[in-house]
């Protein structure tokens, strides 16, 4: 069978939840539009999560990678349209922080995904979890797990898709932050399964 595999993060900065893991532990395991879902949970760690991401990449050598990533404020699901050269912004879980930092020295400046986004986004609509393609995917982490995975199929030309999907924080996490909007854990999963589903079709 085909496999996809679908990563999430540990929680970070002033996040003490990330809904991406949960997301992962309750798809994964399960067979959705013909893939089996391999879940696995990334670092936020400058120098580890990218590396951790390939090290599954070789090992499970999926057809499809879907990383998911929390931006909490977003209010909606957001399939990532490009992922940038840049490493910049908050430290890392280790305290690491960089600035203006190219992620490859000799690479292009961006990767589109290579995700069916508009696709995702309409199939999210149409079962009723509001959806938008983002033009932007940061300069943090999420951005370097999007960029790294996209330049590796690049580089070894492998038959593979990849992108990357964020997500808007749950109630849980927004009932220990103010002032953001939030999803039910449930209606976040669903999102994410319809948008799967997609690549079945
Ligand atoms: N979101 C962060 C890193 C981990 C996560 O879930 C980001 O958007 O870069």
């Amino acid at each position: 069978m085909k496999k996809l595999l679908l990563t999430g993060f540990v929680p970070f900065l002033d996040n003490p939840i990330n809904p991406t893991e949960e997301i992962v532990k309750a798809l994964e395991g399960q067979t959705i539009g013909g893939y089996e879902i391999v879940g696995r949970i990334l670092p936020v760690d400058f120098a580890e999560s990218a590396r951790q991401c390939i090290e599954h990449v070789n090992d499970v050598k999926p057809d499809v990678v879907i990383s998911l990533g929390l931006a909490a404020g977003r209010n909606k699901v957001t399939p990532e349209r490009i992922a940038i050269n840049c490493r910049d912004g908050e430290p890392d879980n280790s305290g690491v922080r960089l600035q203006d930092a190219p992620i490859e020295e000799i690479g292009p400046a961006g990767y589109f995904s290579t995700l069916p986004i508009r696709a995702f986004v309409n199939a999210s609509i149409d079962k009723g979890y509001p959806a938008a393609v983002s033009n932007t995917a940061g300069t943090y982490l999420c951005n370097n797990v999007m960029y790294s995975v996209l330049h590796k199929i690049e580089q070894e030309q492998l038959p593979m898709r990849a992108g990357f999907i964020h997500i808007p924080a749950s109630h849980e996490l927004a009932l220990k932050k103010s002032g953001i909007p939030s999803w039910s854990l449930a209606d976040l999963t669903e999102s994410i399964r319809a948008m799967i589903e997609v690549l079945g079709e």
